[in-house]
């Protein structure tokens, strides 16, 4: 049954925007134009809108921004990133999924995703707040890495998360070290990179990004309204929720085949032209204590670099900034 819908969606895709028979579709499909139009009535239900005119046929005049691993399948233009679609309608967390399939040994590349999470959690036991109509994914990936280069992913992901932002709106956001993605300063995207490893060999790392795609401002709870955005509230028109991550999945491929090919230096390049902090005074909590000064750069490893007012550079791996 999926399957069958899968490809009359597959021929609506290819098809353009144009109208294709009932008899064509039953051909492709290997069904009678009776069947045809029970599944078209049922991707009506789905919310798609499609037209039907007499000796033209049927064509898609909107699909509706439900996800779906068919939905992101299809026109998806990885090669691995992806791929392996495990999609829910409501999780605790996509990241409790995700260690538990990379535990059973999915492949590189699986993305778990969900529409609505009940617990979702940010970094140090933070809640991560994720009703409806935003993006809760996480990626697993096997890199062959040494370890302490696993945080240089979380600014990967959020230079492949500002690419398809740009790609599927007319935003230009910026990223504040190290995972949180902001659009006229408030946070649109936060990070979570959480890693399975024993002795110096990682097992997989995976990546868990939630984007506030078509919230409105009465969505948020009280405790972040003037601290978060979501893509919608921004652009001031609905944006697909499918684009956004057939957008991300593409350029997080580039970016993480150049990576392991060459490297964080031509990611850190990226990175650093989306970076709002670099150059400015800034405060940093760490888990030891809080320190002042201007963030002079990143590493070549990922790693913050801070000026204190004595002339002191501090590296920081981990830590909430404001600028
Ligand atoms: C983060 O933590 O920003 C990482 C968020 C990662 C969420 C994804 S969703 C898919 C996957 N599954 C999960 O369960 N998590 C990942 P942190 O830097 O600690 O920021 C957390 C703080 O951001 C909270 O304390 C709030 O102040 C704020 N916040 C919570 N929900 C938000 C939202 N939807 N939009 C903007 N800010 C939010």
């Amino acid at each position: 049954q999926s399957d069958l819908r899968k490809k009359l969606l597959e021929t609506f895709h290819e098809a353009n925007g144009e109208f294709v028979s009932g008899q064509n579709l039953a051909d492709i499909m290997g069904c009678t134009r009776t069947a045809v139009w029970k599944h078209i009535e049922e991707l009506r239900k789905d919310g798609y809108d499609i037209e039907a005119v007499r000796k033209k046929g049927y064509r898609i005049n909107k699909s509706p921004d439900k996800l779906s691993g068919n939905s992101i399948l299809l026109g998806l233009e990885t090669k691995e990133i992806g791929k392996n679609i495990s999609y829910h309608e409501s999780l605790a967390s996509t990241q409790k999924l995700a260690h538990k399939l990379a535990d059973s040994g999915a492949e590189e590349g699986t993305l778990v995703i969900a529409d609505e999470q009940t617990q979702g959690k940010g970094r140090l036991l933070r809640t991560w707040h994720s009703a409806k109509t935003g993006i809760w994914m996480s990626l697993i990936l096997r890199p062959r890495i040494p370890m302490q280069q696993a945080p240089q992913l979380t600014l990967l992901a959020a230079v492949a998360i500002v690419q398809a932002i740009e790609d599927t709106t007319s935003i230009f956001p910026t990223i504040k070290w190290p995972n949180d993605i902001l659009i006229n300063g408030k946070k649109v995207t936060g990070i979570l990179t959480e890693m399975q490893a024993e002795a110096d060999r990682i097992h997989s790392v995976i990546i868990g990004i939630g984007i506030n795609v078509n919230q409105s401002l009465e969505d948020f709870p009280d405790d972040i309204k003037e601290t978060a955005t979501s893509l919608a509230l921004e652009e001031g028109e609905p944006i697909s929720r499918t684009s956004v991550i057939q957008s991300f999945l593409k350029h997080f491929e580039i970016l993480y085949t150049l990576f392991l090919k060459e490297g964080f230096k031509p990611i850190k390049l990226l990175w650093e032209s989306y970076a709002v902090s670099l150059g400015k005074e800034i405060k940093a909590s760490t888990l030891t204590g809080v320190l002042y000064g201007k963030a002079i750069g990143i590493t070549d490893d990922g790693v913050l670099l801070l000026k204190d007012s004595l002339g002191e550079i501090h590296s920081i791996y981990s830590a909430d900034i404001e600028i």
